[in-house]
Order: C-alpha cells, then structure tokens, then sequence
C-alpha cells in the first residue's frame, strides 16, 4: 500500500513534467472534478429494477454472468451505489430507471406511477447532495413484447407508452424541485423488427407524434434526451429511433438533447469523431458511456482510445453546457461493485489526462501551422505520469488510490455481498 508520502513524492515529479509542458495540474484537477459524471444504477442489479416482475430483460438488451451477491432490494442498491461512489472522484450525478420505483410492495404499473414513488431515491440523492438523472423503461413489460411502444400501431399499446412517457417527465420535473438540481431525462425506446418490415415509414411517423405528446409539457429544470441506437438483439433489421430518425428529432425540435451511446453505432463508427459535427445543430449531447465488444454488448468501460478521444474532445470543445456525461453498462460475470467503480473511475481518468493535456500549447502549434510539432508533442503526452497526478487528485478527494480501492471493495464484497444467496 502506497504511503501518503508516496503519493505526494510522485505528485510531485509528476507536477513538474506537466509544468514543463505548459501543464498546471492543480487547475486540471480543478477543472476535472467539476464535470459531473451521471452514475447508472443498473448496472449494480443487471438492469433487474424494483417492480418485483418475474419477466426477464427484454428489449435487446442482455446481461450475461451470475456472479453472487448481487442486489435484490432497495436497501441493498442503495448500499451499493453508496460504496461504490465512494470509489469515484469528482462531481457524480445518480441515474435511474422508471422501473426502480418504490412501490412499497404493492405493484403499480408503467402507466400508473407517480413522483411519491421516487421519494425515497430523492432522498438518497438529497443526502449524498447529489443530482438524480432518470430514464422511463419501456422494455422488460408484458406491453413491448411485440417488439413496438411508442411506435406502435396498435393504439392501445402506443398510448400506454405515451402515458409512461407523460408520467416519467412529470416524476423528473419533481426530482429536479426537490433536490434543486437539473435532471436529464434520457428516452430509450426498444422498438424495433428482427427481420425487415415491408413500412419501416409508419412507424416512425408514430414515434414522431408519440413524442410530441409525450414532450409537451414543460417542467423547470427539466432536459430531455432522445437515445438512437442502430440494432438490439431481436431487432437486428429495423430499430424504428434510428440515429438519423432522431437527429432529425432533436434538430427541429430545438429543445431536446441527442444521446449517443458509444455501443449503438456501426463497429467502425466512432462517436468521439461524431460529436463536433453534431455538436453546431443540437441543442445538447448526452453521452452514454459504454463499452461495445463485437456488438453492443455494455461491457464496463475500459481505459481504451476510445474513452480518451472523446474525453479529449469534450475538454478540447470546453462545452460541458451543451454535453452531459453518464454511465450505461451491465456486466453481470464480476463483482457489480467493483464493476460500477471501475467504468467510472475510468471515465475520470480519461477526463483527468485530458485535463493534463497541454491543449492550449498544441492549438497555437496548429494555428501556426506547426504539425510536426503539434504531432511530436501529442506523441509525448501518451507516456506522461497520469497515474501519479490520479492517485494524489483521489487522496485530495476522500477517495481511495489505484489498488487500495480494490482491496476495500472485496472486504465488503467478505462482509456484504457474500451473505447474499
Ligand atoms: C439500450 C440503451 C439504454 C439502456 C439503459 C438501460 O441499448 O443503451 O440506454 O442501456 O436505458
Ligand atoms: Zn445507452
């Protein structure tokens, strides 16, 4: 176990070869810590949710992997996410599902649920004064098993969606009341065919007046977010809120965001390379950060180029009024805990080193038209001391360094997780 005299000794080097480089480390931390990173819950109980239905997950979406001590209740996500964000840095914002309502044990369905069902999440976000993000869930229900919702041609099914969509914007106008925070609510819908339809156009002209209903309404401190995605298990053919289908959206609605989620694009599409030439059309941007391994597959997010080239991009844009960071992943095989921590404390990092970056330096270089430099330099910063810099920022933020985090998080998976069968 490093020494806090270890740590500071290497912040220290560390300090200088950034300021070498025109680097002020202490404005990067600074800088750094204030993007606030929107923190998933599901991935703490495989997208299972608190509704106590005995359906699966549904929507083509999957978690695979049966790793123990897992979360079965309230309490026990409420645990979880506690020690897990203790692991995480910086500015964190809470994110959850429709379907983690507290019900009190008595069931109540999508159509019927009301802000009091999310008291207890408020009061969560309250304590740890933090924000709460939401999602409406319109898959793992008796009503998407046609593969259709909001897209739906069966009137009946399309308008019990839409009031899901009603209800879940006025839960998130009343989260953002209560807590005095901004919340984002994110619109993921899972319609989509398996093989092609003879009318891809219908439903999409459906899904546009679905959310024209659904968007009337509005509720202060309240931003919504439309989420395209290209196929889903099941719907490999046709996904009716395709990417343009919803650039479309967001461009003439003038007031929604468009979410990109880094696993819904085609495997050579990048999203870090889409964001600048989204980014002059939109009225906002949120990420979903995940990691898609052959297909869309939400595995944890890894310290990969990926994460740092859209990291870079986003402090590079200095934009973060226009874009919003939040965690989408699900990986059932491995400790749910350690899992969330990981993804996160990874999407920090890569915004920490992007912070470190020596950006200004290298925008004069370009601007004068020095690209070998501008390259040289580049190069350089792949192998700067970015660990030493992260271990002093988690010392400085109450959060436990690279190693020592890993440890803490098996003790409670001894003490915890394990008496969970
Ligand atoms: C699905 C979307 C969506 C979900 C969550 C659970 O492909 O990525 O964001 O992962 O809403
Ligand atoms: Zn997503």
């Amino acid at each position: 176990m490093l020494t806090e005299a270890n740590i500071l000794q290497g912040y220290e080097a560390a300090r200088q070869m950034y300021a070498q480089m025109g680097v002020d480390t202490e404005k990067a931390m600074k800088a750094c810590g204030r993007v606030p990173i929107s923190v998933h819950c599901w991935q703490l109980d495989d997208c299972t949710g608190l509704e106590a239905r005995s359906g699966a997950l549904t929507g083509g979406i999957q978690t695979t992997g049966n790793y123990p001590g897992k979360a079965r209740n309230f309490d026990e996500i409420k645990a979880d996410y506690e020690k897990a964000l203790s692991y995480i840095p910086g500015s964190k914002k809470l994110s959850i599902h429709a379907m983690y309502l507290d019900n009190h044990g008595k069931p109540v369905d999508r159509d019927q649920i009301e802000p009091e069902h999310f008291d207890g999440w408020i009061d969560f976000a309250n304590e740890l004064d933090v924000g709460l993000d939401f999602n409406p869930t319109f898959f793992s229900h008796e009503k998407s098993s046609s593969g259709y919702t909001l897209s739906s041609s069966d009137e009946a099914i399309r308008s019990f969606w839409v009031e899901h969509g009603k209800r879940c914007r006025k839960v998130a106008g009343y989260i953002a009341k209560r807590t005095g925070k901004p919340v984002m609510n994110n619109i993921w819908i899972p319609d989509g065919e398996k093989e092609f339809p003879i009318d891809t156009l219908s439903p999409r002209e459906r899904l546009r007046e679905s959310l024209d209903e659904i968007l009337q309404e509005k509720y202060p401190g309240l931003t919504d977010s439309l989420e395209s995605k290209l196929f889903g298990i099941g719907s490999e053919c046709y996904v009716t809120g395709s990417h343009e289908f919803y650039m479309g959206y967001t461009v003439s609605h003038g007031n929604v965001y468009l979410t990109l989620d880094t696993g819904h694009f085609h495997p050579t599409e990048t999203v870090s390379g889409k964001l600048s030439a989204i980014l002059p059309f939109v009225p906002g941007v949120l990420l979903h950060v995940s990691r898609p391994e052959r297909w869309d597959s939400d595995h944890v997010v890894a310290y990969n180029d990926e994460l740092r080239r859209a990291a870079l991009e986003l402090v590079r844009f200095n934009r973060f009024d226009k874009i919003q960071v939040a965690l989408d992943y699900f990986d059932a095989s491995v400790n749910r805990v350690i899992a969330l921590a990981v993804g996160a404390r990874n999407m920090r990092k890569a915004l920490l080193e992007a912070f470190l970056t020596p950006n200004a330096t290298l925008r004069k270089m370009e601007e004068k038209g020095d690209t070998s430099a501008r390259l040289a330099v580049q190069e350089e910063c792949k192998v700067m001391p970015l660990g030493l810099v992260w271990n002093y920022y988690c010392l400085k933020n109450g959060v436990a360094p690279d190693m020592d985090w890993i440890t803490d998080a098996q003790k409670y998976e001894r003490k915890v997780l394990a008496s969970r069968v």
